[in-house]
């Protein structure tokens, strides 16, 4: 049965990841993956994460499973977090359900979409996050795309991304990436988020926010600033969120999928359905990363501690963005400012194919095939390196 099978290609992305790890050169740069490096390349376990290990290796009392909706301390803290002391949680209208990972999130959300609505079109940016076609595409649902990313002028094509949301049918989905846009890094300002808000109003359809990156481009609570409008706005919206970044718990896979609702009675009702999905995949999560969020956000002290450990990366991105257009800037003729008017990991350099492949293997400088770079791959060591070879390759 077996043999029919065909091979399939690897995740470029975490190809990519692959291949450095083989090359030899040692002034190899890796800026693919979306993984937060320090100063000197590591992604380092955040203290506030020990110490929240370190408690619950004493105080863990039980291995017996958790319920369907996971550790529920965990999903409304996370609920808090996403949403401040916004009115729909006042209201009792959101559930959560927290999952394996942001990815582990959306899965959920596209089988939650395929339960209200099968036919449903989910609408997303061009560009997005390879996963997000292939998995709604796995769950059924058919992917159409809105444009977003102004390649020419490294902006927003907000105009016509307004004129295509004005068309989606309700009972349609509208993917929008809360901060840190993967893989352009091109946000919406707060004036856009309300302009889409009202058009999501008068439209009909639903909006489901994927916030992967929340403390990473602004602030904990800017970064969710656009979120919240939107439910200032709609009664309906679904939240796809992620701790693998904001707390450093990648591998973990933890994160969580919310709905709001427009009752507190219908909420009951999507949530049932919601722990039904998850019962019908994995019947219930696990426990360790929901369990050192919920001690982190559960203690002042540790608490503090992971807000000044999340500035630290948040400030170390934001200087890197400033390093390398003075660096670009000043080794090529082209003008990279605008890496420096984006925000969170990502940005495209905007180089050509055949630049990218010579970056790699002349350099052993590792980017997506987009042309996108993580920007905290970069350091002071390696600034020079980079932009010297990626102004050779522009020759
Ligand atoms: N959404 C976006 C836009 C992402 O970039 C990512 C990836 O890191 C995720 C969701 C999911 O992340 P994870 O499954 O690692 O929590
Ligand atoms: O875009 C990225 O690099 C991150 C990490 O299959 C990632 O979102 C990449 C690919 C993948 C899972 C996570």
């Amino acid at each position: 049965m077996f043999s029919i099978l065909k091979p399939l290609p690897t995740d470029p992305i975490l190809g990519l990841m692959a291949a450095y790890r083989q090359d030899t050169n040692p002034n190899k740069i890796d800026l693919g993956v979306g993984v937060y490096k320090d100063e000197l390349g590591n992604t380092p376990v955040l203290k506030a994460v020990k110490k929240a290990e370190a408690f619950r290796l004493e105080n863990e009392t039980s291995k017996s499973y958790i319920g369907l909706a996971g550790d529920l301390g965990f999903c409304s803290k996370i609920e808090q977090q996403l949403l401040g002391e916004h009115r729909a949680l006042l209201a009792n209208r959101v559930r959560t359900a927290q999952a394996p990972g942001g990815t582990g999130a959306l899965r959920v959300a596209a089988e939650f979409i395929v339960r209200c609505n099968p036919n449903a079109t989910v609408w997303v940016t061009t560009p997005t996050w390879a996963n997000h076609i292939s998995l709604f595409e796995a769950a059924g649902l058919t992917v159409k795309e809105y444009p977003y990313y102004d390649y020419e002028n490294k902006g927003l094509l907000f105009d016509e991304m307004v004129e295509t949301l004005k068309q989606v049918p309700k009972g349609d989905i509208v993917l929008l990436h809360a901060c840190c846009h993967n893989p352009s890094g091109m946000d919406l300002n707060l004036e856009q988020w309300e302009i889409v808000a009202d058009i999501a109003a008068d439209v009909g359809f639903t909006p489901l926010v994927d916030i992967a990156y929340q403390g990473f481009g602004t602030g904990l609570d800017d970064d969710a600033a656009g979120l919240r409008l939107l439910a200032d706005k709609v009664d309906e919206l679904i939240i796809c969120s992620s701790c693998s970044k904001n707390f450093g718990l990648y591998r973990e896979r933890i994160g969580a999928c919310s709905i709001i609702s427009d009752t507190s009675a219908v909420a009951d009702i999507a949530n049932s359905v919601l722990l039904s999905v998850v019962r019908s995949i994995y019947s219930m999560p696990p426990a360790h990363g929901a369990a050192i969020v919920d001690t982190i956000l559960g203690s002042n002290e540790l608490t503090a501690l992971w807000h000044e450990e999340l500035a630290e990366m948040r400030d170390r991105i934001n200087g890197l963005r400033s390093l390398i257009v003075d660096a670009l800037n000043t080794e090529t003729d082209q003008d990279f400012s605008f890496i420096k008017h984006q925000h969170g990991m990502f940005s495209f350099l905007g180089i050509n194919k055949e630049q990218i492949e010579r970056l790699q293997k002349e350099f052993g400088i590792y980017i997506v095939g987009s042309s996108r770079v993580n920007v905290a791959g970069i350091s002071k060591a390696n600034i020079d390196y980079f932009s010297k070879a990626v102004a050779e390759v522009l020759k």
